[in-house]
């Protein structure tokens, strides 16, 4: 292809900003040469999935309740030829990411925790469980390197971005009638494979978003499916991401500990209201009337008494950490964020930034003090960050335990706003700060089919 095609090609998905499009269009370059050289010339299909960057509703999703992210202009990408038979061949651009290969099949145990390979792994298998028997297989390579990549482990849907480009390649590749929705909700349930009793959140931001739009989801799906939609960020400001470089591993115990908590909780509130199967059913009652209900603190030793089988409330899940299960604070900030969502959604329509800006700000303060997902570093960049001028509120953004805070902050001021919140936090934690303006991309799809 020449560079006029690709220019019009990558300029749909990236905009047409010479440097930003260039870079991509060698990067695309570069997968091809790449993909020849491990699979040899012939067709071959580009698909991309973008990270997310949650604007208000932190770990509310798998409480059936309401977030608000956006699509990231990094993305993974995945280059692929169909196979005719069930074998996936996996290569990655990375050398920390070594060759794999799997047959797809309806029931294989993952590999070794954090393996790269369990995203694509879970994506094949659910949908051979979903769409199968007999799923044809690919070769295929994965680039999802920064700076044009998501960066990993810092809260902004890495693997989720791995897992959707592999769903959205596999459907593609088998001509499924998967898509939407419906796509999104098997890609969230896919990257339970790994372990994560994670939500529905990263896989609609990934597949639904669209240019220059927050993505208003409620995370309860209905007879009708999910509801949601587009909402236009208001103009005149920037989205400003900060990643600590801090990382945390969500496949690790303490998101599952989260999970946990928040499901005791259910369990208690169950025998004053039969019925309610998430947080998100109590949202309507007043706090007053909730906070009784709700133990402060209780122990692995307390629970049997209380009818609770852990293994049963996180499904099979990766084991939680155990220890103290601080079930009213952990509930308290999922029925409260969601509140602050619906909130956010209204400013936003309305223009009113003052409120959003508010609203984030109330929102970091119940993830530290409620949810304990803070870490110092990201308390010096959120501190940083809202002493800029410009800046309307600041929060941590995603799981948590390190990785990036979001910050709504005026255009005018947001080259400011990069240099002095990186300098501060190098000051005083001697770490560096990668910031970037998140400019809200398209969702994920096919790119383009071409030769090599
Ligand atoms: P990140 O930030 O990508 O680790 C996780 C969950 C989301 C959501 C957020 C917290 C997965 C795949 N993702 O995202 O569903 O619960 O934490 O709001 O588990």
């Amino acid at each position: 292809m020449d560079d006029g095609r690709w220019e019009a090609i990558l300029g749909k998905v990236y905009g047409d900003e010479a440097p930003v499009r260039d870079a991509q269009v060698a990067r695309y370059r570069r997968g091809l040469a790449a993909f020849a050289a491990r699979y040899g010339p012939g067709e071959v299909a580009v698909f991309r999935a973008p990270g997310r960057v949650n604007l208000i509703g932190e770990h509310t999703d798998y409480h059936h309740g309401y977030v608000l992210p956006v699509a990231l202009d990094r993305d993974v990408l995945l280059f692929a030829r169909p196979r005719a038979d069930a074998l996936v061949r996996l290569a990655n651009v990375e050398a920390e990411f070594p060759d794999r290969a799997f047959t797809i099949a309806t029931e294989v145990p993952p590999r070794s925790v954090g393996d790269w390979a369990n995203y694509v792994q879970g994506a094949a298998q659910l949908l051979e469980r979903e769409c199968g028997p007999g799923l044809r297989g690919m070769d295929a390579l994965i680039d999802g390197a920064p700076p044009e990549g998501v960066p990993r482990g810092a809260g902004v849907s890495s693997s989720s971005a791995l897992t959707v480009v592999a769903a959205v390649a596999i459907v593609a590749l088998n001509r499924l009638a998967l898509a939407g929705a419906a796509l999104a909700e098997c890609c969230s349930r896919a990257e339970w494979y790994v372990g994560t009793r994670g939500g529905v959140m990263d896989h609609f931001a990934s597949l639904l978003s669209a240019r220059g739009q927050a993505l208003f989801l409620d995370c309860r799906p209905t007879a009708d499916g999910y509801r949601y939609r587009p909402v236009p960020l208001p103009a005149g400001y920037a989205i400003m991401v900060v990643d600590s470089g801090v990382r945390h591993r969500n496949t690790g115990p303490h998101f599952n500990q989260r999970v946990a908590e928040g499901r005791i909780g259910i369990h208690l509130l169950q025998a004053r209201f039969p019925g309610i199967t998430h947080l998100r059913d109590v949202s309507a009652f007043p706090w007053e009337e909730l906070e009784p209900l709700l133990p402060e603190c209780l122990h692995a030793e307390d629970l049997p008494a209380l009818g609770i089988d852990l293994e049963r409330l996180l499904d099979g899940g990766v084991r939680p950490l155990g220890g103290e299960y601080r079930v009213r604070q952990r509930c308290r900030h999922v029925i409260t964020e969601n509140q602050r969502v619906q909130g956010a959604v209204v400013a936003m329509e309305a223009g009113d930034t003052i409120t959003l800006g508010r609203l984030m700000d109330a929102a970091h303060a119940s993830a530290r003090d409620d949810y304990a997902i803070s870490v110092p570093e990201i308390e010096v960049l959120v501190e940083a960050a809202r002493a800029q001028p410009g800046t309307v509120g600041a929060r941590l953004t995603g799981a948590g335990w390190g990785g990036c805070i979001v910050a709504l902050v005026e255009r005018d001021a947001a080259a400011v706003f990069a240099e002095a919140v990186a300098a501060t936090y190098h000051r005083r934690t001697g770490r560096v700060a990668r910031v970037f303006h998140c400019v809200p991309g398209p969702g994920a799809g096919l790119v383009c089919a071409t030769r090599v």
